[in-house]
């Protein structure tokens, strides 16, 4: 539609939306529904996607948006694997017009104008709720209690806001104890790696707290080969809530998962659509989430989509 006052650029003729989208990367659950979220809410919206994957690499990322950029695609849409390190990109976008949308991931720059809104969850609230379920569980805890964290990816947003939630909460409960903490890089071996290594050093482990369902997942087959039984002997908490996660709590192998939605294609395409169009859009929106237990997950199951 040249004659609507449409803005410039796209490859795709002259009325469909072309978005370009970098991936982080396929490391986790959440990351393949995310994914499959995105591609198909852009067909069903008649917005050509331009997808890459950039395994978990900022360089890879930062290659992508230029791309993007060289083949003037009309918004660039990103889930950042870190928060730091964009501005010179962010700002190579913005002088070519092209609006920028982060999906899923915030970055720390300080301009704001950078990028034109932000959708994803509040992980610092997932990283509380967390902290929340174990104090109320341990409430009549006698002794301390020795938990060991899985983080994920260091530097990325949901690691650092993750952490900071979770020991901001248990502060105030000089009980509960963080013995160990290290990155999992938010991957299954990595979570079954690190478990390892946590067993071997610390004979009392009480607690779990893995930043996502898969390094879970993974520290579950360490617990096991350590001889320990999951969810009675260690409990484990974890985020996300994809199918894996959610049938090992409904199997009484978790705890305690807080929620964090991969479903964001819709509405990232709505936004698309806002942006090129030029309407404003609020510079935040945070995805709606639960939490769950074991007796919670084990109704929601049948009818979970991922
Ligand atoms: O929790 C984890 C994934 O950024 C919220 O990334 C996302 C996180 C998610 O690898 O499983």
């Amino acid at each position: 539609n040249s004659d609507t006052g449409d803005n410039a650029g796209g490859t795709a003729g002259d009325d469909k939306i072309v978005l370009g989208f970098s991936q982080v990367g396929a490391e986790s659950g959440w990351r393949t529904a995310n994914t499959t979220s995105v591609k198909e809410a852009a067909t069903e919206a008649g917005i050509e996607l331009k997808f890459d994957d950039a395994q978990q690499k900022q360089e890879n990322q930062i290659r992508a948006i230029r791309n993007f950029i060289q083949q003037k695609v009309d918004v660039i849409a990103f889930s950042p694997v870190v928060e730091s390190g964009w501005d010179t990109v962010l700002k190579e976008a913005k002088d070519a017009q092209i609006p920028v949308i982060l999906t899923d991931r915030a970055v720390d720059s300080a301009d704001k104008t950078l990028y034109k809104t932000f959708l994803g969850s509040d992980f610092v609230k997932e990283g509380r709720l967390s902290a929340e379920w174990l104090i109320e569980e341990t409430k009549s805890a006698t002794g301390p209690v020795n938990i060991v964290e899985l983080q994920g990816t260091t530097g990325s947003a949901p690691a650092n806001d993750r952490k900071k939630g979770f020991a901001e909460a248990i502060a105030a409960n000089p009980n509960l104890k963080i013995i160990a903490s290290q990155s999992g890089d938010f991957t299954r071996a990595g979570g079954k790696a690190v478990m390892e290594q946590f067993l071997k050093a610390n004979p009392k482990i009480d607690v779990l707290f893995a930043h996502n369902d898969d390094m879970g997942l993974g520290a579950l087959e360490a617990i096991t080969a350590a001889g320990k039984v999951p969810g009675k002997d260690i409990k484990i908490i974890t985020i996300d809530a994809v199918k894996d996660g959610m049938q090992a709590l409904a199997d009484g192998k978790f705890n305690f998962i807080a929620e964090c939605s991969p479903l964001l294609g819709p509405q990232l395409m709505d936004l698309a659509k806002k942006v090129h169009a030029g309407e404003e859009v609020p510079a935040r929106i945070e995805t709606e989430e639960t939490t769950f237990t074991q007796q919670t997950a084990k109704e929601a199951l049948p009818t979970r989509k991922y």
